[in-house]
């Protein structure tokens, strides 16, 4: 699921305990800090199937560690590719293989990853290591490391990470501040969800003191495609189905129409964001079907539905205005379900 990238209303759901105090986070950080300075190798790793936030959280640590000189390592599970859009992040040649990853790291940090199971293969490394940290944004993240840093009100994991930086002191190099520019864009919808605040503009405004190819991220980001992905594009569209009565909207890809047109999985992440301009629309919905023939199903609402209630029923999770899950069930009947919950 890369079913991060919308705003969530940190109001609405968890504990008080769920919302740590600024002084809360930034002893959190303090420690992660020690425990990085302690560990022979810090070993980094986010989300399977990573979007922008994963990917440019995680990479802006790592460029940073190894400004710093400390041994590091940063990975996540297979299908180890990354969608042809992150080509921009710097640092992708310099991930290791989830297969050649520590077994039982020292220090295993996590980031804009909720639960356990949502690291994949690595799953076991985490589980196998003496000190884990979870840097991570999302309210239904499982608190499962030995030290959780989780702020519901950050925009993105990458804003955890810049301030793990520049309040511990750790190098902030060209190579991090692209990477932490990207996590940022792509978690705030480039600055138009409701997540965007005076601090997502300052941590931009220090980031942009540094040289960042803000055209051609944006380009290739969020709106170069391959003619093969347009195409698949129209035929999920021309498909969609609108349900006027419960203001919803939802198409799918099926793994046979990826191969029809020739498309990986990782390209049609996107797709969800050009159907959500439904304007009949309140809740979309777009079920892809992955290599492996699971389906995965993202939702995004607007005004007052909450997707992450839908999303948690099925096991999933996310925020309320963008959550997902997975299934086996083919789409007509996952769709039945979910209009059930409208
Ligand atoms: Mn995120």
């Amino acid at each position: 699921m890369s079913d991060e990238t919308a705003p969530d209303d940190t109001m609405r759901w968890g504990p008080v305990a769920d919302h740590p105090g600024a002084a809360a986070i930034d002893a959190a950080l303090w420690q992660a800090a020690r425990l990085m300075a302690e560990a022979d190798t810090v070993a980094l790793a986010c989300h399977v199937s990573p979007d922008g936030d994963a990917l440019g959280a995680m990479l802006g640590l790592f460029h940073s560690l190894r400004e710093a000189g400390r041994p590091s390592i940063a990975s996540f599970s297979e299908p180890f590719v990354t969608a042809p859009h992150y080509r921009e992040l710097p640092g992708l040649d310099l991930l290791t293989e989830p297969s050649a990853f520590l077994e039982a790291p020292e220090l295993m940090i996590t980031f804009d990853t909720g639960s356990l199971a949502r690291l994949g293969s690595l799953e076991k490394n985490a589980r196998a290591a003496t000190d884990l940290v979870v840097i991570d944004h999302h309210i239904s993240n499982e608190r499962y490391g030995t030290l959780n840093i989780i702020d519901p009100d950050a925009a993105a994991s990458g804003m955890l990470v810049h301030r793990l930086i520049r309040l511990t002191g750790l190098p902030l190099n060209n190579d991090a501040a692209v990477c932490l520019y990207a996590a940022l864009v792509c978690d705030t919808g480039r600055f138009q969800y409701d997540t965007t605040t005076d601090a997502t503009f300052e941590v931009a405004r220090d980031l942009m003191g540094f040289d960042i190819p803000v055209s051609r991220l944006s380009r290739a980001l969020f709106e170069e495609h391959r003619m093969a992905y347009l195409k698949l594009l129209g035929d999920a569209l021309e498909r969609a189905q609108l349900v006027p009565e419960k203001h919803f909207v939802w198409t799918s890809v099926s793994r046979d129409d990826r191969e029809r047109f020739g498309v990986e999985f990782d390209e049609v992440e996107g797709l969800i964001d050009i159907l959500r301009r439904t304007a009949e629309a309140n809740v979309t919905c777009v079920i892809k079907q992955g290599d492996d023939g699971v389906q995965r199903v993202s939702l995004r609402g607007i005004g007052d539905v909450d997707v992450h209630r839908i999303a948690v029923a099925e096991g999933g999770g996310g925020h309320r205005f963008a959550a997902g899950f997975s299934t086996t069930d083919d789409p007509e009947t996952v769709v039945e379900r979910i209009l059930a919950e409208l």
